[in-house]
């Protein structure tokens, strides 16, 4: 049957319309049945081993249109609705996103399950289905407001597979229910999402905002995504959530093995799990209760088999945001798995007598990334900056033990979303340029640097980004209620709020911009500002700077006399949808963390391929990003990584100093607590901000701003020269192919999982 026939078929059938007749929400609902009706034709990978990604978070944004680009029928369906008075693009906006992810850890996820796909690679995810996932953010009064997330509605991309584990936490048991969402890869076969759920979960156990009752484990276990990224205390429900995942995830593993009759003692020959950062750990010791106490195996056998499975990525080197749990509190939530814990621990204490590198430490602390590098096959970073300070440094005591287990792979992101779907003007332009190879092979993108003396090329792609930030003023005119330049230079900083990723010192540049403008320096060319941030609910500072943000938006997009020259934005809610959105439209890409805190970035890499020219440190991919584009291609700045780790080390940076022997820092930083700030912003949280610059600035903010400063101005006036700025874009464009997540998954299967 043809496409349109289907389509008819669906809105006929089920709201007694035709195509045209339907609202957006209706064909939404018909064109999702439809997507998926075609994704269950499509065969499932399948091969001898597959790889289980397992992760707390898969921040997989909308999945319509990556869905029909996949499937290869985009275009068609796009030309159906059009021809029947009906636009795909509003269509999209009837999708809600699901909101199963924090950021960039688990964003990440999201781009290999479409990378592993489109490779034809035989790999699921394993993840939880959060009712209310991550938060939704509103603003009132300048601050940061947390609500419930609802997103799931009653047609989905959730598919019910009918499959339940029981899952015993001590003597209480749960039981859970599993759905699935296909994964589609581009123009190739079909892997799967597992989200588990708990089968007696209760929604209504949510009054206020995003507070519920904690104790409630039987009824609350799926209902929020922790809404902590790296920063204070986790508490017993998250260790809950986490067991539950690794259960059930391992539950799911050896079913799968034993419904093909795979021998278990040679489970490492079928399956990789690859361990997303920490928080998937106890699915170690919960294979290895499982192959003794339910399979038959001794310990020596389990542990064997497990280790040479598990493999494990680090995203961090916060030692803040490595999971450290009182063995107390995993003992009470899964007294089964104590003696596993010991025993693991048992055996290195006995084997190694450094203190750094025990899974139990003397204070009865129990860290989970010691637990992966000793009972797993292989260690990765996510850049190579990263990855080089992990073996350096932060766990060189285990690299001199295990050197072989160490390896980089520096992180990707899908072109599928980051390109084909969210910038198709330049994707069709691209096409048009180099041809269709770049779409299956990023490499190819360097065909464009052949264009680089072509004046049509440049002056499409620079045309391309004015419609696409024209496209974005209307959307924040909309969204936001405030009016932006199109004509302006759009810089844009959006990901996770945490101070060292230093959005304060972007609020610091912006601060001495508002008073050179006050003091008659005007720029050039009109400048926009544009944030996009949730911070943790109980992350204090966080919540200070978002509230500084704020302020300095009211304050300056309403001050006539600065207005027209410059403007700030902090965009309520940023979530995928909103990146998909700000990404194409930006010019300057702020990736501006303390060099060595950042391990990689992959929002640094969205923009580059999107044709917006970065100002960073070299810090996590910057570094790459710097060695492919060259220096005329990027601005980098700041003190480098072993400066700051050195500074760590003696302890001898103290914010002061700068402060007090730069007047240009003191003028910005004392603005804070202005007349001018306080009339609009509140004084306890912009004193605490103030404070915590001048006493504390653990992420060192004033160590870099001034250098920040000059080269910030330094790439405002380069934009005044076209041209240069036009061939900037187009470098880097065309350079961006490495950091295609196909490249970076063919890495992992080639290093570690081996699949064929
Ligand atoms: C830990 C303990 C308790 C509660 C929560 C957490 C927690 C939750 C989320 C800790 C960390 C995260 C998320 C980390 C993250 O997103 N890291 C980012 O991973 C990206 C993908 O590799 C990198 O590009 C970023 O550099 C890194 O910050």
């Amino acid at each position: 049957m043809k496409l349109e026939e289907k389509l008819v078929k669906l809105t006929e059938s089920k709201y007694g319309k035709k195509i045209g007749d339907c609202t957006d929400a209706q064909l939404y609902d018909c064109v999702l049945q439809l997507s998926k009706d075609m994704m269950a034709e499509s065969p499932v990978i399948e091969g001898e081993k597959k790889v289980y990604y397992i992760s707390m978070e898969f921040l997989i944004g909308k999945l319509l249109s990556n869905n029909l680009i996949n499937l290869g029928i985009y275009e068609e369906l796009n030309d159906i609705l059009e021809a029947n008075g009906k636009a795909l693009s509003d269509i999209e906006e009837a999708e809600p996103e699901p909101s199963l992810g924090n950021g960039g850890l688990g964003r990440l996820a999201a781009c290999f399950l479409d990378s592993i796909a489109t490779l034809g690679l035989p790999g699921d995810g394993i993840g939880l289905n959060y009712h209310f996932g991550l938060f939704k953010q509103v603003f009132r009064n300048h601050l940061q407001k947390a609500e419930k997330n609802e997103w799931i509605e009653k047609n989905s991309w959730l598919n019910p597979t009918g499959i339940s584990f029981e899952v015993s936490f001590g003597k209480k048991k749960v039981k859970s229910v599993l759905y699935d969402i296909d994964v589609i890869g581009y123009e190739n076969g079909r892997n799967k999402l597992h989200l588990f759920d708990l089968e007696t979960i209760d929604e209504s156990l949510v009054k206020e905002g995003i507070s519920f009752d904690k104790e409630a484990i039987d009824k609350n276990l799926t209902l929020f995504l922790y809404p902590d990224d790296s920063d204070e205390a986790g508490n017993l429900l998250r260790i809950y959530q986490e067991y539950f995942m690794v259960s059930n995830g391992a539950q799911l593993i050896i079913k799968e093995l034993k419904d093909k009759n795979r021998d278990l003692y040679r489970m490492d020959e079928y399956v990789a799990i690859q361990i997303n950062d920490t928080h998937p750990t106890m699915v170690i010791p919960e294979l290895i209760r499982i192959l003794t106490d339910q399979e038959g195996f001794t310990i020596e056998d389990a542990i064997c088999v497990v280790s040479r499975t598990c493999a494990y990525t680090n995203h961090t080197i916060l030692a803040e945001a490595l999971e450290k749990w009182p063995l107390k509190y995993i003992e009470k939530v899964v007294p089964q798995l104590i003696p596993f814990i010991k025993e693991l621990s048992n055996r290195v204490a006995k084997k190694y007598k450094d203190e750094r590198v025990q899974i139990i430490d003397k204070d009865q602390r129990v860290h989970m990334a010691h637990i992966d590098i000793h009972y797993g096959y292989s260690v990765n970073g996510v850049a190579a900056i990263h990855t080089d300070i992990l073996k350096e440094t932060e766990l060189n005591h285990f690299y001199q033990i295990y050197p072989e287990k160490f390896n980089n792979k520096t992180n990707g992101i899908t072109f599928r979303r980051w390109l084909l779907s969210c910038n198709r003007e330049l994707a069709a332009f691209l096409t048009e340029t180099i041809g269709e190879g770049y779409k299956k092979n990023a490499d190819e993108l360097e065909k464009l640097l052949t264009k680089i003396d072509d004046q049509t090329v440049l002056d499409k792609i620079y045309d391309i980004k004015q419609s696409n930030k024209a496209v974005l003023a209307a959307y924040i005119q909309e969204k936001e209620g405030i009016t932006l330049n199109a004509d302006s230079i759009f810089d844009i900083q959006v990901k996770r709020l945490h101070e060292y990723k230093r959005q304060q010192m972007n609020a610091l540049y912006i601060i001495h911009k508002y008073l050179e403008i006050k003091k008659g320096k005007k720029p050039s060319t009109p400048l926009t500002f544009i944030f996009g941030a949730k911070a943790a609910p109980a992350y204090v500072i966080a919540q200070d700077i978002i509230h500084l943000l704020l302020v300095l938006s009211e304050i300056i997009n309403n001050d006539p006399e600065v207005s027209p020259y410059m403007k700030v934005v902090m965009v309520e809610n940023y979530n995928v949808s909103y990146a998909e959105k700000l990404i194409p439209a930006c010019d300057i890409s702020e990736q501006i963390s303390l060099a060595s805190k950042e391990a990689s970035g992959t929002g640094n890499m969205k923009f580059m391929l999107n044709g917006a020219v970065t100002l960073g440190t070299e810090d996590g991919a910057n570094v790459e990003i710097h060695q492919l584009v060259g220096d005329d291609n990027i601005y980098t700045f700041g003190k480098d990584s072993d400066t700051v780790i050195a500074h760590y080390a003696k302890a001898d940076y103290v914010s002061k100093d700068y402060y007090e022997n730069s007047p240009v820092i003191k003028e910005a930083v004392d603005f804070i607590v202005s007349k001018e700030a306080l009339a609009v912003g509140n004084k306890e949280n912009l004193e605490r901000l103030y404070k915590e610059l001048l006493n504390k600035d653990w992420f060192m903010t004033l160590l870099d701003l001034e250098d920040y400063i000059a080269t910030k101005d330094r790439m405002f006036a380069d934009y005044e020269d076209k041209q240069k700025w036009k061939k900037m874009m187009l470098v880097n464009i065309a350079k961006a192919g490495f950091f295609s997540s196909d490249r970076t998954i063919a890495e992992y299967n080639r290093d570690i999982w081996k699949l064929k």
